[in-house]
């Protein structure tokens, strides 16, 4: 591939992902509010792998067998598992170490759908500057995914997306953007560098309101807490740099 070619897409639900062209590409995936930030947060406080599952089936499966299960729908915590989806929950030096399986109503289902591209990481406003810079450094294509809501459109996906692409268009690598990148980036542009006021009337954030977890939301949209890009490696999600070791040594 010549420089300059490699290509951005943003799909920007589950539903659209099909006709994305997974050919060399690196696939983002976004769920805003809450799961990728609940990763992040998890494999930062020291969580060794989080393994995504798409159903509450396959939770319990896990949950049988001893693993730890953070298990989420609509917004509030299924009764019974150990954790719901707040990045607080996975805040605690006692999982350091740990596995940790979790299933959301979208974001868990998305990056179960990513699975069969090259690469596939995790990407939440908490992550976005070390992400950014990484993937401008890899001569890939990218495909960003948004979680959306139960495969729609959400505002806080799309408008993660366009901040990334906001900060890497400008690299001669991709010369030319998609709709969907450009989209995206214009979406960003009219936040006005300000996600969370942006974000005052999109449908999840009122959603979490009304379940009072305004401080979730707050924490997701509040830049760079993390360093750490949460990478698949074959069915878990653990760190890029616990990745490149594991594939060095
Ligand atoms: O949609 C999802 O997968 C969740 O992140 C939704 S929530 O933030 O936990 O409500």
């Amino acid at each position: 591939m010549v420089l300059g070619d490699y290509k951005i897409e943003v799909a920007f639900s589950p539903d659209l992902f099909g006709a994305c062209d997974l050919n060399n590409a690196i696939v983002v995936v976004i769920d805003v509010l809450r799961a990728t930030s609940a990763i992040c947060t998890a494999l930062e406080s020291g969580v060794e792998r989080v393994i995504p599952v798409s159903t509450l089936e396959e939770a319990l499966e896990y949950q049988k067998k001893g693993f730890l299960v953070g298990a989420e729908r609509n917004g509030e915590q299924i009764p019974g598992f150990d954790f719901g989806n707040s990045p607080y929950s996975y805040k605690n030096p006692e999982l350091k170490g740990k596995t940790v399986v979790l299933t959301t109503t979208n974001g868990t289902k998305a990056i179960n759908m990513a699975k069969d591209a090259d690469m596939v990481v995790a990407g939440a406003f908490t992550n976005i500057s070390v992400l950014s810079k990484w993937l401008e450094e890899q001569d890939k294509n990218i495909v960003f995914l948004c979680s959306g809501w139960k495969g729609r459109f959400n505002l806080e996906d799309s408008l993660f997306a366009g901040a990334v692409i906001d900060r890497i268009s400008g690299n001669y690598k991709y010369r030319e953007l998609s709709d969907s990148a450009l989209a995206s980036k214009y979406l960003f542009h009219t936040a006005d560098a300000d996600p969370y006021k942006f974000l005052r009337n999109s449908s999840h954030r009122k959603r979490m309101h009304k379940l009072n977890l305004k401080k979730d939301v707050k924490y997701c949209l509040t830049l760079d807490q993390s360093t750490v890009i949460p990478i698949l490696k074959g069915n878990e999600m653990v760190s890029l740099e616990s990745y490149y070791e594991s594939i060095t040594s």
